[in-house]
């Protein structure tokens, strides 16, 4: 009994609030579910349907690094998918879906348009695929952070010298 009110003791001074409250913070931020899951291999599969006039979807979220397969499926007409940045320039008939693997390097945002003449409105096909944040990195780097805030954190009236339930 004794052991456990010198312990309620312990957890109201600051020194242990702030270790608390790092521990709850540490435990928010690594229990933030990362939106997308990667396969082991980090290989992602992403079928892309093109018909006129549109994508679908229209935008993909990637991970740097990762290395992902686009299969683009023409469900009217003949389509292309052709990515900026990227030497990625796909054609697919009715039918016979075509495929191309890359891997996402950079960071940023970028857009990919129909290469096949497929209607008045062909112009207007586009998509875009978003490489980034890269969380891990992101969560890593908060838990740094928030352990320095804690390390230089100094309680002003927090009297180190007062003994234990001596006040
Ligand atoms: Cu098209």
């Amino acid at each position: 009994m004794k052991h456990i009110k010198g312990m309620l003791l312990r957890i109201t001074q600051p020194r242990w609030r702030a270790a608390l409250i790092f521990i709850l913070a540490a435990a928010i931020i690594l229990g933030t579910p990362v939106p997308r899951s990667t396969t082991s291999t980090g290989q992602r599969y992403v079928r892309v349907e093109a018909s006129r006039y549109a994508f679908t979807p229209e935008q993909i979220n990637l991970s740097p690094g990762e290395r992902v397969t686009i299969e683009l499926v023409a469900t009217d007409v003949k389509h292309g998918l052709s990515l900026d940045g990227y030497e990625l320039d796909l054609e697919a008939e009715p039918g016979q879906p075509a495929r191309a693997t890359f891997v996402a390097t950079q960071p940023g945002v970028y857009r990919f348009r129909c290469s096949v003449a497929c209607g008045n409105l062909h112009p207007f096909m586009l998509g875009k695929i978003q490489v980034g944040p890269n969380l891990p990195l992101i969560r890593g780097s908060l838990l740094g952070a928030i352990a320095i805030l804690i390390a230089l954190y100094r309680p002003q009236h927090y009297d180190q010298s007062a003994p234990n339930g001596n006040h």
